[in-house]
């Protein structure tokens, strides 16, 4: 019975430890024999006292069921997806449909709202329907914007899939008009201040921006390693893997990235295996933010490296 409020008549020094206890307010008994003594009209005054006090009982309530003045106004995600310029045709097709599957997943099946998901794509790609080509420019003013609206609850995601290559030690990812390096997108990044940050780079090369990206909050997915320098295929796998319900092997009922990393990297190991090609994408998965990725991040509980983060992040609001 909270707000029950027992008031002492006088002595109050004598019964200071019981006026507030377990957030309510109690009489002490000698205090009681004392009321009894009272007169009418003092009884009343007593009785408004006692009720006015009760209406106002939230002041006494215990702090945890305040506002916090320090919680953050929302937990939404926002999501930027990347494509570049891609000179083969058929490739460039396979990561426009990729594209295309990411967005419609990520405005059908999970919590983010139209407004906070933004694609940029090259001019001819399949995938530009309602997007902004994707020159350094706009990826640039993007992420300002992005970086404007988001508050430190918010998770924010970076997804590219393209063609890149590596110069002088560069990651450089290739748009329509000029490249732009891993150092660029690291500094641009930077400026997005959510508590939670993914990044995706599905193109070759990637391995090689993983340190520079990753950091304390973050999780950064690379389709391959540094050394591999052909076309990549993770998002093929990868996007369709968020929302599959054979993903979930833990049958919670939902899908952690983690379990569609590990998908999408089997699903590779088949492909390989079944063409009998040698594999030339591995892809790694950093989120203890120490900078050095693994690509076996399923096996974190016995390695104790990554694994453990991407492990809890989910996407997707319904099975
Ligand atoms: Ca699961
Ligand atoms: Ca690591």
């Amino acid at each position: 019975m909270k707000g029950i409020i027992v008031f002492p008549i006088e002595n109050s020094r004598s019964c200071a430890g019981k006026w507030l206890h377990n957030n309510r307010f109690w009489f002490c008994p000698r205090e009681f024999t004392t009321l009894k003594g009272m007169t009418a009209d003092m009884k009343r005054i007593i009785a408004a006292i006692i009720l006015t006090m009760a209406s106002t009982s939230a002041v006494f309530a215990p702090s945890s069921a305040r506002p916090n003045p320090n919680r953050a106004e929302s937990n939404n995600t926002l999501a930027l997806i990347v494509t570049g310029i891609n000179k083969n045709a058929k490739d460039r097709q396979t990561k426009d449909k990729a594209v295309a599957d990411l967005r419609s997943f990520l405005l059908n099946n999970t919590s983010i709202k139209r407004d906070r998901l933004a694609v940029l794509a090259n001019s001819r790609s399949l995938a530009r329907t309602a997007s902004d080509v994707s020159t350094a420019e706009n990826i640039e003013e993007q992420i300002d914007a992005f970086a404007t609206s988001v508050n430190p609850a918010d998770r924010f995601i970076f997804y590219y899939m393209g063609q890149a290559n590596i110069v002088a030690d560069k990651l450089r990812l290739n748009l329509p008009g000029a490249d732009i390096t891993h150092e660029q997108l690291t500094k641009w990044l930077s400026r997005i201040k959510a508590s939670s940050i993914l990044i995706v780079l599905d193109c070759p090369g990637a391995g090689l921006a993983v340190k520079a990206l990753s950091g304390e909050g973050r999780i950064v997915l690379a389709g391959c390693t540094a050394d591999q320098h052909y076309s990549t295929r993770f998002s093929t796998y990868f996007v369709p893997a968020l929302g599959e319900n054979k993903s979930d092997t833990d049958n919670d009922g939902k899908v952690s990235l983690l379990e569609a990393f590990t998908s999408a990297s089997r699903q590779l190991d088949d492909f390989y295996r079944s063409m009998g090609l040698l594999k030339t994408e591995t892809p790694q998965l950093e989120d203890n933010g120490d900078g050095a990725p693994s690509d076996k991040p399923w096996r974190f509980k016995q390695d104790k490296t990554d694994g453990a983060a991407a492990s809890k992040f989910f996407l997707s609001s319904k099975k």
